[in-house]
């Protein structure tokens, strides 16, 4: 059985989570940031899942709702929704990520799994997570923990874990100052990637202790995995042995897409001629819910202007009219009217620019009237002033700051 961790905040999206949950956000022109750790579970055959939801959850629970209900109870496929609803003695929201997992145990008993495996719903790759499983049992694990590599000078977001000859994890780390090196590698540490399968009889007992431990956050990377690895046998899963391949290569991606700066470098770089990760894989799906929309439209205007999107990618419904639209990522149900340029820019469903705006290197908010003329990526100052602005120049346009730039604020 697979559960998906679903509620955390994401606030460090800022006002993109401000109404949904992190995934439950749109990614790639027709998804949402959840579809792929799901696809990744029916894919590799898993099909009995469930989701734990807490933070906004309203268009995540609604999302699956719509877009995931095709397994077949029948045959004992299921995914389940497990909102936080204080289930348990003390009537706590989930506390943290293994506090969600216990409030919800006798629902995951009732179903007896032999191994459970643990996910976030926040991440976007493609992975097999039966070879997981495979090794997991070939190494007699008690717990295996997937990991990945990174650069050092982001390890401190992460739990680091170093390893033997064998794989086995010595030592873990959640979130160090000072992230310890690979050996070897002294620019890269040993990434958790919060994904963990566990013997579920194990999995069960620790969650009973640790819920009444007051010491402890309920967390599994704070708190669980570094107290396990003394006396269990924790193993690290090397994601290189259980990322998809495509016609012969291996797809070594996977984004945390948590920040203003990863969500829109992510998107745009779908736009690529060869992106990083490929959408185009019939071999490993990737399922959503969509709305029923007429295909993309270009339209010369009444002026006789040319609508055209090149190095784009365009979801059903977006009507572009005498406009340039270039390597941008539009979702479904965008309209760009006449004269508008839109460049470098990741533009959520339903939004309207209007005619004459000039929006560079921006994040448009879901369903936001552009107003005609408006121009943002040309003045860093202006646009820091007016919006949410990174270091990197990402410019995030809402509908709030929209309203009280009209009202002069
Ligand atoms: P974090 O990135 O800090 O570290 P965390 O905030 O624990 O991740 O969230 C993990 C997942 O659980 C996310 O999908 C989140 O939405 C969900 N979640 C958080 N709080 C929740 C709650 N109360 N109820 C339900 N779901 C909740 C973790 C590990 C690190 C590892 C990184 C990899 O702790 O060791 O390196 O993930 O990204
Ligand atoms: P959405 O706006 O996406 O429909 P909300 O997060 O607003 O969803 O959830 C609906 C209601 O559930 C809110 O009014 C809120 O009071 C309550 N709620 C959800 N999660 C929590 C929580 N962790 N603590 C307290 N209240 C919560």
């Amino acid at each position: 059985m697979a559960l998906i961790l679903a509620g955390g905040r994401g606030s460090r999206l800022m006002d993109l989570t401000d109404w949904h949950a992190k995934p439950a956000i749109p990614f790639a022109g027709k998804f949402r940031i959840v579809d792929f750790a799901l696809s990744n579970c029916i894919n590799s055959g898993i099909r009995r899942i469930g989701v734990l939801t807490q933070y906004k959850a309203h268009s995540l629970l609604q999302h699956i709702q719509r877009g995931w209900g095709f397994l077949r109870g029948e045959f004992n496929e299921f995914i389940e929704l497990l909102p936080a609803q204080q289930r348990t003695e003390g009537g706590n929201w989930y506390r943290g990520t293994a506090d969600a997992v216990y409030q919800n145990l006798d629902i995951i008993r009732a179903h007896r799994p032999e191994h459970v495996l643990i996910l976030a719903g926040d991440h976007v790759y493609k992975m097999n997570y039966g070879r997981m499983l495979a090794q997991h049992l070939a190494s007699k694990a008690d717990v295996t923990v997937a990991c990945i590599a990174v650069p050092r000078e982001i390890a401190t977001g992460f739990g680091v874990m170093a390893i033997d000859d064998e794989n086995r994890i010595v030592r873990f780390d959640e979130k160090p100052a000072n992230p310890a090196p690979m050996p070897g590698h002294p620019d890269l540490a040993l990434a958790s990637m919060g994904i963990y399968i566990f013997n579920a009889s194990l999995l069960f007992d620790l969650l009973e202790t640790d819920s009444s431990f007051a010491g402890s956050s309920h967390d599994f990377g704070k708190d669980l995995i570094p107290a396990l690895i003394e006396n269990h046998n924790v193993v690290a899963h090397h994601f290189s042995d259980s990322c998809v391949m495509h016609e012969g290569a291996q797809e070594h991606y996977w984004r945390d897409v948590g920040t203003i700066d990863a969500y829109w470098e992510a998107n745009v770089d779908l736009t690529k001629v060869t992106p990083s990760l490929n959408l185009y894989d019939d071999s490993w799906p990737i399922w959503t819910d969509q709305p029923q929309v007429p295909p993309a439209k270009f339209v010369f205007d009444s002026d006789d202007r040319r609508g055209m999107a090149v190095d784009s990618l365009l979801a059903g419904g977006c009507i572009i009219s005498g406009a340039v639209v270039r390597r941008s990522m539009l979702f479904s149900n965008v309209r760009v009217n006449s004269y508008c340029l839109v460049e470098d820019s990741v533009v959520l469903p339903g939004c309207d620019i209007g005619r004459h705006a000039r929006l560079t290197k921006c994040i448009v908010d879901q369903d936001v009237v552009v107003p005609p003329g408006l121009v943002v990526g040309e003045d860093p100052v202006l646009d820091a002033r007016r919006f949410y602005r990174t270091e990197k120049g990402i410019t995030l346009i809402t509908a709030a700051k929209l309203k009280a730039m009209e009202n002069g604020e």
